[in-house]
């Protein structure tokens, strides 16, 4: 089950990944039109769905707003739990949308927020990606037993310039 924030990152989950079925890719943030409704999706999905693993797509700006229940995601997930967080510093669809016509950026973007550190405070395992060697451990996670292992979170150090092509029709709409 795949529950989704809000942000310039969806077009690579909806254009990458495979999903089971029409109701296991739950666009929560989309749908409310509001940002920071990640974790708690987590939890909510984990509840409804006992025998399912639950992943969640979020930007750093959405998860920063909701970040208490970074906490409650990994407790009520534990290894049937993984989050993957999209961090480009920024509010990244502000500056697409924005930034580029030609607004002060300065308010859109955020520091290099830690969410590896913060899921392993929360008792979680977090990992930190920069090249795709740095993935291998997603793959060890995904054959380990759901019991037993921890929730993982995947924190995703990208670069904020190559830009979604559904944000560039935007763009073009706009412009
Ligand atoms: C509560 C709320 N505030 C502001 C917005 C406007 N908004 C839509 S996407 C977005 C940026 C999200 O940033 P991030 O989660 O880091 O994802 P990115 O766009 O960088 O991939 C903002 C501020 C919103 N939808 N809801």
């Amino acid at each position: 089950m795949v529950v989704t924030d809000g942000g310039h990152f969806l077009g690579w989950s909806n254009m990458y990944w495979p999903v089971a079925a029409p109701d296991r890719m739950m666009m929560v943030g989309t749908a409310f039109q509001a940002i920071g409704l990640g974790w708690p999706s987590v939890v909510g999905a984990a509840v409804a769905r006992p025998e399912t693993t639950v992943i969640l797509n979020s930007g750093d700006g959405g998860g920063l707003m909701a970040l208490a229940d970074l906490e409650s995601a990994v407790r009520v997930a534990g290894g049937r739990g993984c989050a993957v967080v999209w961090n480009d510093a920024a509010y990244g669809a502000e500056i697409n949308l924005y930034g580029l016509k030609g607004l002060a950026e300065g308010p859109m973007r955020i520091p290099e927020v830690d969410f590896a550190g913060l899921a392993t405070a929360a008792g979680g395992e977090g990992l930190i990606v920069r090249t795709l060697d740095d993935l291998e451990r997603v793959r060890e996670w995904t054959a380990e037993d759901p019991a037993t292992r921890p929730f993982l979170l995947i924190d995703l150090r990208i670069c904020g310039t190559i830009i979604a092509p559904y944000q560039q029709e935007i763009i073009r709409i706009n412009s």
